[in-house]
C-alpha cells in the first residue's frame, strides 16, 4: 500500500508536524485506499496553537478594523471559488462523494458562508435606551460586541468544508481567532483553507487546525483547555455529552448541533410526484450521511401503498459507483467501521420483524472499487414505533415508512422521538400545512421541500439534537459578548 502524501497541522500561519511523531492513515471511502498519513497533534501542539491563536486575537487581528477584516473574509470566499476545483478533489478523495453533489453543494457552501457571515456582520446593529432616573437627568444605555475569544471547532465528517465553515465564517467575522479540530476521517479540505487565509492576507494565528481523534486525544484536549472560551460542536449526540461535561470544568460557551432522527408527513392531499422526489432527496442525499434525512416517513394511509412502489422504484434506480462515474447518485459510507454500523441495523430491522422493501445489504462494486464500504439503499416497513430502527439515528441511506390515519396521530409518532432537528410536511392543504409545521417539535420544518437553505435563517435542534442556534444574527450571539454601557447623563 502506498502512502502519497502527507497532511501537516496548521499552527500560527505554518504547515507543521508539531511535537509528536504519530500519524494516522486518510482512506478514501471509494476504494478503501490509503491516500496520506496525518500528522496526530498533542497536547502541546494544541497548546501552542491556543496561544497562536490567543496572540492574534489580542494583536493584528484585534487591532484591525471591522471593514477590512469583513473585506478580508470576502476574499477568502473568493479564493475558494477560484480553487473550487482542487478542494473538489480534496473532500472527494476523503468521503468518495460523487463529484455533482460536491460541486454543487460542498464546496460552494464553503464560501458562499464567508460571504453571508461577512455581510450580515456588517449590517449588525446594537440595542440603546434612553432611561429616566429619579433626579431627572436620565442615562443612555447602549451596547457594543466584542468577540467571545479565542473558539474551539469541532468537525464531522459528512460535510467536511460546508459544516466547518458555517462555524468559522462567522466566529472570524465577530473577530474571534479559532482553533479547528476537523473529523479525522476528513482531514484535508480544513488544512487546505489555512494557505488559502494566509494567501488573502489574514493574519498568522488566526485561523489554527490539529488534527487528532475525540476522546483522550486533540479533540478531548481542546474541550478541557483554560484557554479555549467557546467550543462550537456538530456531531452525534454522545460525543455532545461528553464534550459537555469536559467543558464544564472552566465554564466554556457552547453550541452544539449534534444527531436527528427526522420525519417526514406525507398527506394524502400532496403531490404525490413532487413528494416521491423530495423524499429521494431527504433520505439518501450522501448516502444518507446528513443530519437533516429523513429516516422516519410516515404517509397518509390512502396513499401508502403508492407512494412506498413509487418509492422503491425509485431506489432501485439509484446507481453507487465511482465518485467520477456520470451516472452515480449514491456514494459510500465513510469508513467501514460506519458501514458496520449501519449494516448492523440493517440486521437489527430484520430481528425486529421489519418488512425489507428493497435493499437491506453490503454492495460489491468491482475494479478500484471492490474494497470502498458501500451498501444497499434500503427501505423498511412494518416496524412499530418502539422499534430501535424507528428510534436511533442510523445515518445510512434507509428508511421506515409506516401509515397514520390522522394528522393528530402523525404530529404525535413525528414527535415521539429524543430528537427534533427538522420536519418535513408534504400537503397541498395550506391550512394544514401551517398547522402542522407549528406543531412539530424541530429546529427547522420544511413544507414541500427538503433542504432549502437560507443561511439568514436560525439552524438547530431542540432535545437531544442541539443547544443554541447558529445562522444570520443568531450565530453572532453565541460568538459575540454583549457589553451594556450605561452613561448617566
Ligand atoms: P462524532 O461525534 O463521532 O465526531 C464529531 C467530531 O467530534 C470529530 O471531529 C471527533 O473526532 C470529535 N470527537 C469525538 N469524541 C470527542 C470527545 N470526546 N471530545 C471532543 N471531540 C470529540 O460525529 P461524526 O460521526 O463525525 O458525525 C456524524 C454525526 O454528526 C451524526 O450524529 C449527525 O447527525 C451529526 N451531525 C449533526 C449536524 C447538525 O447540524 N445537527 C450536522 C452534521 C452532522
Ligand atoms: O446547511 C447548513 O448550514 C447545515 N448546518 C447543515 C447541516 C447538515 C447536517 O449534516
Amino acid at each position: 500500500m502506498t502512502t502519497t502524501r502527507r497532511i501537516q497541522l496548521f499552527i500560527d500561519g505554518q504547515s507543521t508536524d508539531g511535537t509528536g511523531a504519530r500519524t494516522f492513515e486518510a482512506v478514501n471511502p471509494a476504494t478503501g485506499r490509503v491516500v496520506a498519513e496525518v500528522v496526530e497533534g498533542t497536547a502541546q501542539d494544541v497548546d501552542r496553537a491556543v496561544s497562536a491563536a490567543r496572540a492574534a486575537l489580542t494583536g493584528p487581528w484585534g487591532r484591525m478594523p471591522t471593514a477590512r477584516r469583513l473585506d478580508l473574509l470576502l476574499a477568502l470566499a473568493d479564493r475558494i471559488d477560484a480553487c473550487a476545483e482542487a478542494m473538489a478533489v480534496a473532500e472527494i478523495e476523503d468521503t468518495g462523494k460523487p463529484v455533482g453533489l460536491v460541486s454543487a453543494i460542498d464546496i460552494p457552501r464553503g464560501a458562499a458562508n464567508f460571504r453571508a457571515f461577512a455581510h450580515a456582520f456588517r449590517s449588525l446593529s446594537t440595542e440603546s435606551f434612553q432611561q429616566d432616573t429619579p433626579d431627572g437627568r436620565g442615562a443612555l444605555n447602549y451596547v457594543v460586541r466584542k468577540p467571545v475569544g479565542v473558539v474551539g471547532v469541532i468537525c464531522p465528517w459528512n460535510l467536511p468544508l460546508l459544516l466547518m465553515t458555517w462555524k468559522v465564517a462567522p466566529a472570524l467575522a465577530a473577530g474571534n481567532t479559532v482553533v479547528v479540530k476537523p473529523s479525522e476521517e476528513t482531514p484535508q479540505t480544513a488544512t487546505m483553507l489555512g494557505a488559502l487565509m494566509r494567501e488573502v492576507g489574514i493574519p498568522d494565528g488566526v485561523y489554527n487546525v490539529v488534527h487528532g481523534f475525540g476522546a483522550g486525544s486533540v479533540g478531548e484536549q481542546l474541550t478541557a483547555h483554560p484557554g479555549i472560551d467557546a467550543v462550537t460542536f456538530t456531531g452525534e449526540s454522545a460525543t455532545g455529552r461528553a464534550i459537555m461535561t469536559s467543558a464544564s470544568r472552566n465554564l466554556k460557551k457552547l453550541s452544539f448541533e449534534l444527531g436527528g432522527k427526522n420525519a417526514s408527513l406525507v398527506f394524502a392531499d400532496c403531490d404525490l410526484a413532487e413528494a416521491v422526489d423530495g423524499t429521494m432527496r431527504s433520505v439518501f442525499t450522501n448516502c444518507g450521511q446528513v443530519c437533516l434525512t429523513t429516516e422516519r416517513i410516515y404517509v397518509e394511509r390512502p396513499i401508502f401503498q403508492a407512494f412506498v412502489a413509487a418509492l422503491a422504484e425509485r431506489t432501485k434506480e439509484l446507481r453507487a459507483g465511482g465518485p467520477y462515474e456520470a451516472d452515480t447518485n449514491l456514494g459510500p459510507l465513510i469508513s467501514a467501521q460506519h458501514r458496520a454500523k449501519v449494516l448492523s441495523y440493517y440486521a437489527l430491522a430484520e430481528q425486529e420483524g421489519a418488512t425489507v422493501v428493497c435493499g437491506g445489504h453490503a454492495l460489491s462494486l468491482g475494479g478500484e472499487l471492490s474494497e470502498g464500504f458501500f451498501v444497499a439503499p434500503t427501505i423498511w416497513t412494518g416496524l412499530g414505533d418502539a422499534a430501535r430502527c424507528v428510534r436511533e439515528e442510523v445515518f445510512g441511506p434507509v428508511c421506515h415508512i409506516a401509515p397514520f390515519d390522522t394528522e393528530e396521530e402523525a404530529v404525535a409518532r413525528a414527535n415521539d422521538s429524543e430528537y427534533g432537528l427538522c420536519g418535513v410536511v408534504w400537503t397541498n392543504d395550506l391550512r394544514r400545512a401551517h398547522r402542522v409545521a407549528a406543531s412539530i417539535r424541530a429546529g427547522v420544518v420544511w413544507v414541500n421541500a427538503w433542504y432549502l437553505r437560507d443561511l439568514r435563517t436560525p439552524f438547530g435542534g431542540v432535545g437531544a439534537s442541539g443547544i443554541g442556534r447558529e445562522g444570520g444574527v443568531h450565530s453572532f450571539e453565541f460568538y459575540s459578548e454583549l457589553t451594556n454601557i450605561c452613561i448617566k447623563l
